[in-house]
């Protein structure tokens, strides 16, 4: 069985079979400390290049101590449960000693509920929804046994319909951008970073108020490139059991736009649509290409 074998809904949100109501239930109690480090986002939203910053930053910009693990062992991913551990993430995550490096994707529901009033230090990534969708199209592929593959038509639809794996695109962004103006609070977005990802380390920096020392900012952003972490063995997840790296790369192709090239023009109009229906009280914007 993979983790994606006859996934169900839980309170609206498609999950792992492996994600059991007593884990989900237990994960929401999970005591969240001050000085805990958490980065979230809806998955394939550039969470892994967050992750590799704010890592880096962490050990005092030591690009080796940080990438001296995988970057799947450097932050607890709070979502699930490892096949291959009897214990689960809320359990690891209460033995871990502080500061803890946490990883979610979990909506605002599920979430620990101390993430609501914690202290704590939490960066979001957000991604433009098509190229998000396009994406996660890929990488559920990858990771769903063969007789759940789906065509894009059918992932568009449930992509739409907020019934994909860990739930809806708008329910979580929506979520975290009504928090953006929180003092713990750092919203990011992957095209900002595709343009300026020099300034996008540098907001890292001064959110968490650690410094970068001089001369060290150009190394880390030559290290946090799409090509340096796709080669990068400890950011590309060519370690990971439940991914074919060579069939589907992780590291895609970490383009703005890439949209293009899997929406019809009536998907595109009909995604417009339910984005202006959605949002629009929300004042979110993305950028579509640069
Ligand atoms: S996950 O599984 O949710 O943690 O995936 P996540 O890391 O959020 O998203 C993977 C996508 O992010 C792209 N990526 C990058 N883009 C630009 N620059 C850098 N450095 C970078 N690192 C990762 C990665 O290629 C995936 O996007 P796509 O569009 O599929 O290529």
């Amino acid at each position: 069985m993979t983790a994606f074998d006859e996934p169900r809904f839980v309170d609206g949100v498609l999950h792992s079979s492996v994600t059991s109501d007593e884990l989900l239930k237990a994960i929401r109690k999970l005591d969240i400390r001050d000085d805990d480090v958490i980065v979230v986002s809806y998955p394939k939203a550039g969470t892994t290049w967050t992750q590799e910053i704010v890592s880096i930053l962490f050990y005092g910009c030591d690009i080796e101590k940080a990438d001296e693990k995988y970057i799947r062992h450097r932050f607890l991913f709070l979502d699930m449960k490892k096949l291959d551990s009897s214990l689960g993430p809320h359990e690891i995550a209460a033995s871990l000693p502080s500061p803890r490096l946490i990883k979610t994707h979990l909506q605002s529901n599920e979430m620990p509920e101390q993430l609501t009033t914690t202290k704590a230090k939490i960066v979001f990534i957000a991604r433009n929804p098509k190229d998000n969708a396009v994406s996660l199209f890929h990488f559920s592929n990858a990771i769903a046994p063969r007789d759940r593959q789906q065509s894009w038509s059918d992932f568009f639809t449930d992509f739409c319909e907020e019934k994909v794996i860990m739930g809806g695109w708008f329910k979580i962004n929506t979520y975290w951008w009504s928090r953006r103006q929180d003092k713990n609070v750092l919203f990011l977005k992957y095209e900002d970073m595709q343009k300026d990802l020099t300034g996008g380390i540098m907001k890292i920096s001064e959110f968490f108020g650690w410094p970068i020392p001089d001369g060290k900012l150009d190394e880390i952003v030559e290290h946090c490139t799409f090509s340096n972490m796709k080669s990068n063995p400890k950011t590309n997840y060519s370690d990971s059991p439940s991914l074919d790296v060579n069939s589907t790369p992780f590291m895609r192709k970490g383009k703005v736009g890439d949209w293009k090239n899997y929406f019809t023009v009536a998907q595109n109009e009909a995604f417009d649509k339910l984005y202006e229906e959605k949002m629009k009280d929300t004042g979110l914007l993305f950028d579509y290409e640069l």
